[in-house]
């Protein structure tokens, strides 16, 4: 971001599943805007995530319509496999391929492409977390339910 206030004239790329859309997700979303003036999110496919070892709450549809109404996204597309990015990267002329650090040094092969970023992941919020939370809260009440 420019003492103007001007965003660079860079085209950012980020992957993700955004399941359970939370504040971790809309922080990261919001750095990566300022980096640059356009930002491409790829969502992972609920098929893909199921080559991932991971099944989301939210299916693929949803996530990915959420995703285009955060106004720190210009554009979403789907991620179903672990070798588009290359084919990524070219497609959209990008210039800045980034991710959060629990990411760190997995994509720096990409850097003959373009400059690569992770960067700090949001502390204290996680789908993972929220799963818990929901999942505890339901056992919680059935609990409940069945000592009235
Ligand atoms: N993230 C964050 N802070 C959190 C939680 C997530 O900054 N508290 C970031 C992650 O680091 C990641 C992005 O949000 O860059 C999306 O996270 P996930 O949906 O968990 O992404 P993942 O399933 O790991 O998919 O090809 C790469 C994969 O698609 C990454």
């Amino acid at each position: 971001m420019s003492v103007l206030g001007q965003r660079p004239d860079r085209t950012v790329i980020t992957y993700g599943t955004f399941d359970l859309f939370h504040y971790g997700h809309v922080r990261l979303l919001e750095r990566l805007s300022r980096l640059g003036s356009r930002l491409i999110v790829a969502c992972s496919t609920d098929e893909f995530n199921a080559k991932k070892g991971k099944a989301s709450v939210v299916p693929f549809e949803s996530r990915a319509k959420v995703l285009g109404a955060c106004r720190y996204v210009d554009r979403v597309i789907p991620e179903t496999n672990w070798a588009q990015k290359r084919d990524d990267i070219r497609r959209y002329d990008v210039d800045l391929f980034a991710m959060g650090d629990d990411w760190a040094g997995k994509f720096d092969d990409l850097r003959d492409l373009c400059d690569i970023l992770y960067l700090p992941r949001t502390e204290g919020v996680s789908t993972t977390e929220i799963k818990r939370l929901i999942g505890a809260s339901c056992v919680q009440r059935r609990v409940a339910a069945a000592g009235r």
